[in-house]
């Protein structure tokens, strides 16, 4: 039965989507666009759980913030996300920098990209603001998080989850007391503090906010007038907060979707060629702990109309299948083989080629007899027949990008460079 009170303050919020940064440890695959506009898990874009979080949270107004390379993301948006009711007061706003603010045509960080679109957010006239960070993967009922900071009184409410302390210098990191308010907060600490009782585990930020909208563009026209700061969420607003006011903590098992404990709180940062890679092998799983079948929880995107996958059974290679694999619509899988991969939209697999643990971006060729562990092949590539990937280590790392733990990114400028 439908709660008629669930969404009152979803529908009273506006989620201010940071979508502007690169994602430098992707390498290539963020050389011609920004992290939240990667592919990931076959049909999406890593920008697409962000929105689809708000969407199905209840969220109608959403603003994305872009900056790096956003062509390809501003294109992804414009073609799926324009479902909005205009005429209820719904609706996606892309804000690229776009000198808003006198003498400046970039955004100096976070907070000043959402400083420098106070107008356009004043004028929506939101209660709450949540700011999302645009290059996670994970589902989560922000309405919760949203009533977590009304009853709690706080003056920001910072999404967290428990990671492994050897992991957590790539995060903001907080202690909190028994009430769950942040009683410190340090951002990319080097040697991050653990939790109390727990010497392995730090309580890292998500990245993501809540706010009252007033409270919120009162503490970034404070940041903005400072000439001290460095106009970031993390590194700025949150620790002037912890010292000044009043900022609580909302773990994200307490609004993750189908999960209620920490540790089953799925929580993907994929922001190395190993994490991209892991995580889109990981949904080859039996039960993943991703689940993209979910239909009370969808995964909105833009898909390309295409005709069905095919699977033609060749006589004389004796293959045309995939095992344990996804394979989108477009693809054809003609006398190859393909297992625990995941193959996106319109991909060939040509006779006697063999994937293994394939993570195949769209429009991908592979040519006769290639055979391809480990990898993830980059949007377009034409894979040249014969190839071998993941096999032999050292000639694997003088061709590809590949990882210490044996991943190979592939991109077309690294099969031209092979010649022939
Ligand atoms: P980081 O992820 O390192 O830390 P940052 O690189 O600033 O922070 O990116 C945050 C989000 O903002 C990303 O979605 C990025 O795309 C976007 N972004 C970055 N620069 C931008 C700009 N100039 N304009 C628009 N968008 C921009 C943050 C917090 C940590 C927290 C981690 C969780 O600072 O405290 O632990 O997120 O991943
Ligand atoms: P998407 O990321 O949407 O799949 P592509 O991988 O085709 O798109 O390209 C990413 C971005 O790079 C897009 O903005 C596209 O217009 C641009 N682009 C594509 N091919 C080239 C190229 N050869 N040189 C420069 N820019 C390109």
């Amino acid at each position: 039965m439908i709660d008629p009170s669930r969404q009152q303050l979803s529908r009273h919020s506006m989620a201010f989507v940071l979508a502007g940064g690169r994602g430098s440890r992707l390498h290539e695959l963020t050389d011609r666009r920004a992290k939240p506009a990667v592919y990931f898990g076959g049909k999406s874009r890593i920008v697409d759980f962000a929105l689809s979080n708000a969407v199905n949270s209840g969220i109608r107004r959403i603003g994305v913030a872009t900056q790096y390379k956003a062509h390809s993301l501003i294109r992804h948006l414009q073609r799926g996300w324009n479902f909005f009711s205009a005429g209820r007061g719904e609706g996606l706003d892309i804000l690229p920098a776009s000198q808003r603010v006198e003498g400046r045509d970039i955004y100096l960080g976070t907070a000043d990209a959402v400083y420098q679109n106070i107008d356009i957010m004043e004028g929506y006239m939101p209660e709450y603001v949540l700011v999302l960070a645009g290059d996670h993967i994970y589902k989560q009922d922000y309405e919760l998080m949203l009533r977590h900071h009304v009853e709690s009184g706080a003056d920001v409410t910072v999404g967290c989850i428990e990671v492994p302390r050897h992991e957590a210098s790539a995060f903001g990191v907080m202690h909190i007391d028994e009430d769950q308010r942040i009683i410190d907060f340090v951002e990319k600490p080097a040697d991050p503090p653990a939790m109390p009782g727990n010497p392995d585990v730090s309580l890292a930020s998500m990245g993501i906010y809540v706010f009252r909208a007033t409270d919120l563009y009162e503490h970034l026209r404070r940041d903005a007038a400072d000439p001290n700061t460095s106009h970031d969420f993390g590194k700025d607003i949150i620790p002037a907060i912890v010292r000044g006011g009043k900022a609580v903590a909302h773990k994200l098992s307490d609004s993750c979707v189908r999960a209620s404990t920490e540790r089953e709180a799925y929580w993907r940062d994929v922001g190395t060629i190993d994490a991209y890679w892991q995580a889109n092998i990981d949904l080859t799983n039996f039960d993943p702990e991703l689940d993209l079948f979910d239909r009370d929880w969808p995964i909105w995107t833009y898909a390309e109309n295409t005709p069905p996958a095919k699977f033609i059974h060749d006589e004389e290679t004796r293959r045309g299948s995939a095992t344990s694999s996804l394979v989108c619509g477009g693809c054809v899988i003609s006398g190859s083989h393909v297992r625990n991969s995941l193959l996106f939209t319109d991909v060939r697999c040509n006779s006697y080629s063999e994937l293994d643990h394939a993570v195949i971006m769209p429009s991908v060729d592979i040519g006769r007899h290639a055979r391809l562990k480990n990898v993830v092949v980059d949007r377009g590539v034409r894979i040249p027949k014969d190839l071998v990937v993941g096999e032999d280590p050292a000639l694997d790392a003088s061709r590809f990008r590949r990882t210490d733990s044996g991943v190979c990114l592939i991109t077309q400028p690294m099969i031209d460079a092979l010649g022939g």
